[in-house]
């Protein structure tokens, strides 16, 4: 027995489990247990947890104090600091790496190119967790890849990993042999080899890249990526004036946002008036009601495909594989949380932690 189970609770519960549980319902208790723990925040009561190599080491609690024993002036004085260091965050990184940033790419007798390499590296998710993950280019999302609806794209994939892997173009109707699933479609590409990958861009509209190999493991440790297919016809989206990626994953580092969890999280920035595009995509193994405060998400497509009837809300709740586009016209000043409410992917004793960001709008 370990103290994951607290025997000295007087109601018998073993409430870090209980939580798990509730955040992953019965199906997905086993995986959220080891995620949700491996997420509970230990930044100011434990020393950094390393989580290792399965993703899953950080499941082990720690020897020391139980955060759940902490006094109500202990999680103020806790909360504030976790606050304090998000809005630092807002004009000086307090992790090192930025994930999801667009990659570059060049045009090869009319048909745009990009690389990426497949290498292990080392991920920091918030100031006390640095991860070992599986990237693509060493950031956690990969590279974003912006195309043009029917502009032909090819993408050489280099494989440095130490264990096979294939892409899948999440969300893209290509040609069957590009498809990227293992022993369907091609074979996995090897450690120390590459594979060239071509396809017409469509539908248009926010997608995904990511292994499809073992990708329980390696899209959880960070093979993942945005593909944003840009409509042929500009006219056909919405006007927006900030274009921001909400990517959600559950595995690599606990609950994250763009590959990091609070306060590492970037908050969102606006001037009054301005109207910003979400794009929210859910690379995890959990569901996750984004709930954004003050402000209202004008709903507009669903994987790509333009909504027959925009609608609005201000809790969209994104499962695993999809992708929802939003705007959000920021005419309502002020600092607005923006964050999953399944409670435990959020808040903790010690504060706010994981699945949490922030519209700031000045
Ligand atoms: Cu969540």
């Amino acid at each position: 027995m370990n103290d994951d189970t607290q025997t000295d609770d007087p109601g018998g519960v073993d409430r870090r489990l209980f939580l798990a549980v509730m955040a992953g319902g019965a199906g997905g208790a086993v995986l959220a247990g080891a995620t949700a723990a491996a997420a509970w925040p230990r930044g100011s009561v434990h020393p950094p947890t390393e989580v290792g190599a399965s993703g899953h080491t950080g499941a082990t609690p720690p020897a020391t104090a139980d955060p759940l024993a902490m006094s109500p002036a202990a999680m103020d004085q806790s909360s504030k600091a976790r606050v304090d260091r998000f809005l630092e965050n807002a004009t000086s990184p307090i992790t090192q790496g930025v994930g999801g940033t667009e990659l570059e790419w060049r045009m090869e007798a009319g048909v745009r190119t990009f690389e990426l390499t497949c290498q292990n590296a080392r991920w920091q998710v918030t100031p006390d967790q640095t991860v070992d993950a599986l990237t693509y280019n060493g950031i956690v999302p990969g590279p974003t890849l912006r195309v043009v609806e029917g502009q032909p794209v090819r993408v050489r994939v280099r494989n440095d990993l130490d264990e096979s892997t294939t892409v899948h173009w999440h969300g893209q109707r290509v040609a069957n042999d590009q498809d990227g699933v293992p022993y369907v479609t091609q074979d996995p590409i090897q450690p120390g080899s590459e594979y060239t990958y071509e396809f017409t861009p469509g539908p248009f509209g926010s997608h995904m890249y990511h292994s499809h190999h073992n990708a329980a493991d390696q899209v959880g440790r960070g093979l993942l990526g945005a593909l944003l297919v840009e409509p042929a016809d500009p006219a056909t989206e919405p006007r927006y004036d900030e274009d921001y990626l909400y990517v959600l994953n559950d595995v690599l580092g606990g609950f994250t946002i763009n590959g990091k969890g609070f306060p590492a999280t970037a908050p969102y920035t606006a001037r009054r008036g301005d109207r910003l595009r979400f794009r929210f995509m859910n690379e995890g193994q959990m569901v996750h009601p984004i709930h954004l405060h003050g402000l209202t998400l004008e709903v507009f497509a669903r994987d790509g495909y333009p909504l027959p009837q925009p609608f609005r809300c201000d809790t969209i709740t994104v499962a695993p594989g999809e992708r929802w586009d939003a705007i959000v016209v920021a005419d309502n000043p002020g600092v607005w949380a923006f964050h999953c409410h399944i409670l435990s992917h959020a808040e903790s004793p010690e504060g706010m932690f994981g699945m949490v960001t922030a519209i700031i709008v000045e």
